[in-house]
């Protein structure tokens, strides 16, 4: 049943070097508390968020071959029939500061994509070396977001479908900006939240640009659809809730969770995102002394089936404690 999605995602205790010597439909494998700059192999992506539930485990992302691997100015790419996973890794020290770095990083971003057969970003996350260093618009994920939006190209008075996304604080000795994404021939559907503002709404007073990604997409392909989840955190309307409350901060993340992909139910109409054991979730948790407390509220509240891990990671707003993102798939049924 599993084979019947175009991407297949799952959480294995082998080590990478396994997966990627292995089967020959592996698009990617992601090892964590790594840095991305130990890249080896095209597939390889090291994530310099460090794991906080054991077993170790690496995120494996299956799809239909043949795979091709290559390279793109220093972006590293591995492309399957109808789907394409590329990631690059800019080394903040050589490129001056985020605001630059962050241009250049979505400049070779789009520069890839423009001549890729599969030209739309489905879902972008970006992990960001010191995400809340640096106070007002001087804070180093508002200068992300302001190089992002200086490359990224959209006509003025136009929506063009935006992928989801996720922004997550790297640790501060990383060195490196790291940007991954899954990409398609189509757009994805866009779904947002009616519980949140759309992030591309945002007032100013979180920055001088805004972020720009839907709060997730859906992936439609040979017949399935999965449901590409954006970062999920406590923010009702624009504003965070259950400040210092961090399990309260999960449940709201969680609710926000169900009630987009009620959403996307509301516009597919003939199928649902079920959190079940075709998909997969990413908690990012800010101090590691919550992971316990967050682990037993999510065991509370979501499916057991539903395969997870749990990753030490800032949040974009110095008071959001945690966020949620995901894969998941979609079935048929009102
Ligand atoms: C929020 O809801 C939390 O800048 O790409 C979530 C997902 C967030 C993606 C991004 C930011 C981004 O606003 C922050």
């Amino acid at each position: 049943m599993n084979d019947r999605l175009s991407l297949r995602v799952s959480y294995q205790e082998e080590p990478s070097a396994q997966w990627l010597e292995g089967p020959d439909d592996v698009l990617a494998v992601f090892e964590f508390g790594r840095s991305p700059l130990e890249s080896s192999d095209p597939r390889h992506v090291p994530v310099a968020l460090e794991q906080l539930d054991s077993p170790q485990r690496v995120e494996v992302w299956r799809c239909d071959g043949p795979i091709k691997t290559g390279s793109w100015d220093s972006l590293r790419f591995a492309q399957g029939e109808q789907l394409t996973m590329g990631h690059l890794a800019l080394d903040l020290r050589a490129h001056g500061d985020m605001r630059n770095t962050s241009r250049r990083a979505y400049d070779i971003l789009q520069s890839y994509l423009q001549q890729s057969p599969h030209q739309w970003p489905l879902k972008i996350w970006n992990y960001i070396p010191g995400i809340n260093k640096g106070s007002g618009d001087e804070e180093l994920y508002r200068q992300f977001c302001l190089g992002r939006a200086d490359a990224v190209l959209i006509d003025p008075g136009d929506l063009p479908p935006l992928p989801a996304a996720t922004a997550i604080g790297a640790p501060s000795g990383e060195p490196a900006l790291q940007v991954y994404f899954l990409a398609g021939a189509l757009p994805g559907l866009d779904v947002e939240n009616p519980r949140q503002v759309s992030a591309w709404r945002y007032p100013r007073q979180y920055g001088p640009r805004s972020p720009l990604f839907s709060r997730g997409t859906i992936l439609k392909l040979n017949g399935s659809r999965q449901f590409l989840i954006s970062g999920t955190a406590s923010v009702v309307g624009h504003q965070t809730h259950h400040e210092n409350q961090v399990a309260s901060q999960l449940s709201e993340s969680f609710r926000n969770v169900q009630s987009l992909l009620d959403e996307g139910h509301r516009l597919m109409t003939d199928s649902h995102a079920r959190l079940d054991n075709e998909g997969i979730l990413k908690v990012y948790i800010r101090d590691p002394e919550d992971f316990e407390l967050i682990r037993q509220t999510l065991e509370a509240e979501a499916p057991a089936d539903i395969p997870r891990i749990y990753l030490q990671g800032d949040i974009c707003r110095e008071n959001l404690l945690t966020e949620i993102d995901g894969i998941v798939s979609c079935h048929r049924g009102p």
